[in-house]
């Protein structure tokens, strides 16, 4: 399988691996048709005083009592695996090597739906998480600069894997920024480990 893992001298180095296609066009469809069921709900999170909606669906997988809790104020709280992402939890496994214990989704509804200049810093994901992220359905440029820097832009196509490597969320930031191009649903799965929750 191709794997880019991206150090080349023209563009920062960055602690990523980018499988672009990691799944096949028939392996991806099918598991965009999966996503459709899953529950999806639009959570509110409270940020600078103020309580918003999340600009974008979210919904959460795993282990019994894999609570994630973000921003302070989001709780997810993960509904048992479907026989699909477990499967493809452990096929990213295979590949990459990490475990995982749960998988948050986002579902992008609208080129206006999106996700800000953030890490992933949660402690219960314990010390230097790898996260692994699958991407389905449209095309979103993906954002990841070291804190300080320049961000280097992706394309995350139908089907691929990127995985962010440890230590990648206490250096760098990454963001799905908003478009005022015309552009359908995308799904982004995101596999995490995490410390708490039954074994
Ligand atoms: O949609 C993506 O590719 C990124 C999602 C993300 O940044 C996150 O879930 O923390």
């Amino acid at each position: 399988m191709q794997q880019l893992t991206l150090f080349p001298e023209s563009v920062p180095t960055l602690p990523v691996n980018y499988y672009p296609e990691f799944l096949n066009k028939e392996e991806a469809d099918e598991l965009y048709q999966h996503c459709q069921e899953l529950q999806w709900q639009q959570n509110q999170i409270r940020m600078l005083g103020k309580t918003m909606l999340v600009p974008r669906l979210e919904c959460i997988y795993g282990d019994e009592g894999c609570d994630y809790l973000y921003s302070k104020s989001v709780l997810l709280k993960p509904l048992p695996w479907t026989d699909a992402l477990a499967k493809l939890r452990d096929r990213i496994t295979a590949t990459a090597g990490y475990n995982f214990r749960i998988v948050i989704g986002n579902q992008y509804r609208s080129g206006q739906d999106s996700i800000g200049w953030h890490n992933d810093s949660e402690a219960s994901m314990g010390f230097n998480p790898a996260i692994a992220s699958v991407s389905l359905g449209s095309v979103r440029k993906f954002q990841i600069k070291p804190i300080g820097g320049k961000p280097t832009d992706f394309w995350l196509e139908h089907g691929s894997l990127l995985v962010m490597l440890p230590g990648c969320q206490s250096t760098h930031l990454h963001q799905v920024p908003k478009t005022n191009k015309v552009v359908s649903t995308r799904i982004n799965l995101t596999f995490r480990p995490h410390v708490g929750g039954k074994r």
